[in-house]
């Protein structure tokens, strides 16, 4: 068993402070000097934005001594690197976090308050860099986080998107996107390294050629050549003297490639290469599910993965050490199959490049890399069209036929005359046009496939992977998502922090199975007493937010139902709204009817071209136009639609949560990461036994979980049946009443078949059965409104909830990648 280190219980902050530069004193002399150097500014003329940008680079100075001793364990022979390969890392706000981590909180603020600002309004200035789409890209940054304080080596890679995830506005009730220009005041947390950068090449062709020891050997030609500049981020471990490193890949273009263009005179050429190698890295994909076919997607996706590769081949280097001892001193994770060129990319630089032969090649690949699978959907596994991929990547397709053939022979010799079997593995999908399928490739390619949580990892070894468990099972392991418990309490609900710590101490950041010992408190009245003041001021301060945003007031009192996440058919956002109007009906029915006041909180991004998402939105809304404003409800129903979902706006929505809505269709959702998050803020969660939904109500015992609906095996036999979604409605008056009054554009004015193809959808397929799960959900939700009755019960609920989510850390998560994936030990001494 590997020993991990990083878990000192006391921030250093309590024991007086001996690092450089850390007292009052230094933080306001450094915030001073940077205001006037680095945005050469005089103080008296500083902006709000002056200030946060000054505090924000006195605050990166002093990661930087931890981080040069980071960096130089890098080149520690005895150390392996973990390389987490993503496209997305959805960091949230950096200057709160790194403040926390690095125990500089309060001296950071008193500093501030001396120089006559004040840290909250600095922190609210910072823009969030949103480069990412969800649940995905914020695992990768709950890891890095991980990985440093539990001081494992790592560097996060992944693109400098110059535009991230856009920002929502609601318009009208509809969704409309804005260009999300992060970088349009600097970004103080980035270092660019102009000296680290690589070539890439794309498209051309390839050609054979012998080598001098009369060797044939393959040489690709391309078509172009573009620039991948690394771009670092610091990451502060908690506590723990380790900051690891976040590198992310800007294109550009190569000086000299069409520098020939330009002298002779052709400046728009040479102009128009420029553009478009900086085309690469421009924008994120706002899609949370692939579509198809895009081009420069898959670019985006070579490009840095060969940057990271070529890096890792240079550090190896750096280290003394041969390329063929790569693997004992990297692991590769491949966060789903959106890095999973990485395969045919070490290859080519393997065989191609450093000349090796093809077998020791491929043992060195697939002892690095380890992939891990996002989804079961089978619409959302990544393919490529044959043709589209052997344009940009004539040598990958031949390199990946190579790797198909060997494999095939293999499964061949292994299952002689099984040809459906080696049609179902093969990399290619030959069934009609031609693809390459990804996660084939990730998992021929890798020493270890994981799912997210234990019935994700299940289904995905009896459906998507079925045939490669049959083949590798020992490849197979499941480790569950976790969350990082610094910025997910410790920031973004420092009232509930301050609570536990006064009675259980501190030690629970970094060992959060010490959470237990709340256990034998949640039943004394003095501690759910504060445990309610708490969650209270939580919802007042959230209530202010969705008033500003909104324009709708809504009672702290109340209880605030929340359901935030990317907006999605199968998470069934819309079955929520079925049990809105189920109320609303039973108000309109009987105006005295007894129902309990409640808020009901949404927030996530559609993808824009999602249709049936987009008009889920435009319900929620029109709901809750109609919903607010009708005098029977007299407000005791209020629903809101929180624009604008991210991570800033997370850290706003937990902690004030009552319960927590996870209500995918079982077998649907690979984990769900947000499901932790609201559980370890205190929200009782109402959901289905879907992802990791399923150890959550383990862990925190069935009386303390609102559990409903058909379990995955039940979907199953439903759809297998032949499932008809008319005759549940059909038999159910409410549910019928409910549906009707969206068909009869009740919440439409003006347009009453506005909503015509969710209805059609719902009563002529259902895919995602709410249909058949709408009676167990309102059932399970009258349950929910009598707990919420007795409050102390509730108290007491909230408070077990949280004692036992220890096993949700991210640290725990990622302790069992160090040592049953990556086998990286970490860094000794502190
Ligand atoms: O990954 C999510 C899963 O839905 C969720 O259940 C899980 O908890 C989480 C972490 O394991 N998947 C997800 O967020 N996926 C994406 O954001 C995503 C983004 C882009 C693409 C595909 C998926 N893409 O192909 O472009």
């Amino acid at each position: 068993k590997l020993v991990h280190r990083g878990d000192s219980s006391s921030s250093r902050e309590t024991t007086g402070d001996i690092r450089r530069g850390m007292d009052c004193a230094d933080l306001k002399q450094a915030i001073i000097d940077h205001i006037n150097f680095t945005q050469a500014r005089l103080v008296s003329q500083a902006t709000l934005n002056d200030w946060y940008m000054a505090v924000a680079y006195a605050v990166r100075d002093r990661m930087l001594d931890d981080w040069h001793v980071s960096l130089g364990h890098l080149r520690n022979r005895s150390l392996k690197i973990v390389s987490y390969l993503s496209a997305e890392f959805l960091m949230g706000p950096h200057l709160g976090n790194n403040l926390v981590n690095l125990g500089i909180v309060e001296s950071v603020r008193r500093a501030v308050a001396e120089l006559g600002q004040n840290l909250d309004d600095l922190l609210r200035q910072e823009e969030e860099p949103g480069l990412g789409n969800g649940g995905l890209g914020r695992l990768a940054a709950c890891y890095l986080d991980s990985l440093a304080t539990l001081r494992v080596p790592a560097i996060g890679y992944g693109i400098r998107y110059e535009f991230g995830i856009f920002d929502q506005e609601i318009r009208d009730g509809w969704q409309v996107e804005i260009t999300d220009k992060w970088l349009r005041m600097g970004n103080p947390w980035e270092i660019c390294r102009p000296d680290i950068s690589y070539l890439v090449k794309l498209g051309g062709h390839t050609e054979q050629y012998s080598d001098e020891n009369d060797c044939l050997r393959v040489r690709w030609v391309p078509g172009k050549v573009i620039k991948g500049v690394a771009y670092d981020t610091p990451v502060a471990g908690y506590c723990s003297g380790v900051t690891d490193l976040l590198r992310l890949w800007k294109s550009e273009a190569v000086e000299s490639f069409n520098f020939q263009a330009f002298n002779l005179g052709d400046y728009y050429r040479a102009v128009d290469e420029k553009v478009s190698s900086e085309t690469i890295s421009k924008v994120l994909y706002p899609n949370d599910e692939p579509q198809i076919g895009k081009q420069l997607r898959l670019a985006q996706q070579y490009f840095f993965v060969s940057c990271s590769l070529q890096d890792m081949l240079r550090i190896q280097r750096l280290r003394g050490e041969n390329i063929g001892d790569l693997a004992g001193s990297f692991a590769v994770q491949l966060n789903d199959t959106h890095p999973s060129i990485a395969v045919a990319e070490l290859m080519r630089l393997l065989v191609d490049e450093q000349m090796m032969e093809w077998e020791p090649a491929w043992e060195i690949t697939c002892n690095v890399m380890a992939y891990t699978n996002h989804t079961l959907l089978p619409e959302a596994l990544e393919k490529w069209p044959l043709p589209l991929f052997s344009a940009m990547l004539p040598r990958h397709l031949e390199i990946i036929f190579e790797i198909n053939r060997r494999f095939l022979d293999q499964v061949r010799s292994a299952s002689p005359g099984d040809d459906g079997l080696a049609a179902r593995l093969s990399i290619i999908d030959e069934g009609g046009e031609r693809y390459v399928r990804m996660a084939h490739l990730a998992s021929v390619g890798s020493h270890a496939i994981n799912g997210v949580a234990a019935l994700h990892t299940e289904l995905l070894k009896e459906t998507v992977l079925k045939d490669f468990h049959d083949l590798y099972p020992e490849r197979f392991h499941n480790v569950t998502n976790g969350v990082t418990p610094r910025r997910w309490v410790l920031l973004s609900n420092p009232a509930l922090a301050r609570l536990i710590s006064g009675k259980i101490g501190e030690g629970w950041v970094t060992r959060p199975e010490e959470l237990r010992a709340l256990e034998k408190f949640a039943g004394q009245p003095a501690f759910q007493k504060s445990w309610r003041k708490v969650k209270l001021e939580n919802k007042s301060i959230l209530a202010a937010v969705i008033r500003e945003r909104t324009g709708i007031q809504v009672d702290p009192a109340s209880l605030f139902d929340v359901l935030v996440k990317r907006i999605h058919e199968y998470k069934r956002q819309h079955l929520k709204v079925l049990h809105i109007i189920t109320l609303f009906n039973r108000i309109k029915a009987d105006p005295k009817s007894e129902v309990r006041s409640r808020t009901f909180i949404f927030g996530g991004k559609a993808a824009p071209g999602y249709h049936m998402a987009k008009l889920i939105i435009k319900l929620i809304t029109s709901v809750g136009e109609v919903v607010n404003n009708d005098p029977d409800v007299a407000g005791r129903l209020k629903v809101v639609f929180f624009p604008d979902f991210n991570v800033t706006n997370g850290q706003l929505v937990y902690p004030a949560a009552d319960l927590s809505e996870q209500i995918s269709t079982a077998g649907k959702e690979a984990s769900g990461t947000g499901n932790m998050k609201f559980s370890l803020n205190g929200a009782l969660t109402i959901g289905t036994l879907d992802g990791a939904n399923v150890e959550i109500r383990q862990e925190v015992g069935e009386e303390n979980f609102f559990l409903f609906g058909h379990t995955a095996a039940e979907v199953q036999e439903l759809k297998s049946r032949g499932y008809d979604p008319r005759s549940w409605y059909e038999g159910n008056a409410p549910l019928r009443a409910v549906i009707d009054r969206i068909a009869a554009g009740d919440f439409s004015p003006g347009d009453r078949n506005l909503f015509q193809p969710l209805v059609d959808q719902l009563l002529g397929h259902d895919d995602y059965l709410l249909l058949a799960d709408y009676q167990a959900y309102m059932d399970c939700q009258d349950r929910v409104d009598a707990a919420f009755r007795d409050r102390d019960a509730w108290t007491e609920m909230s408070i077990l909830n949280v004692a036992r989510m220890g096993m949700f850390s991210s640290d725990r998560a990622i302790r069992e990648y160090c040592e049953n994936i990556w086998h990286a030990p970490p860094i000794p001494g502190d």
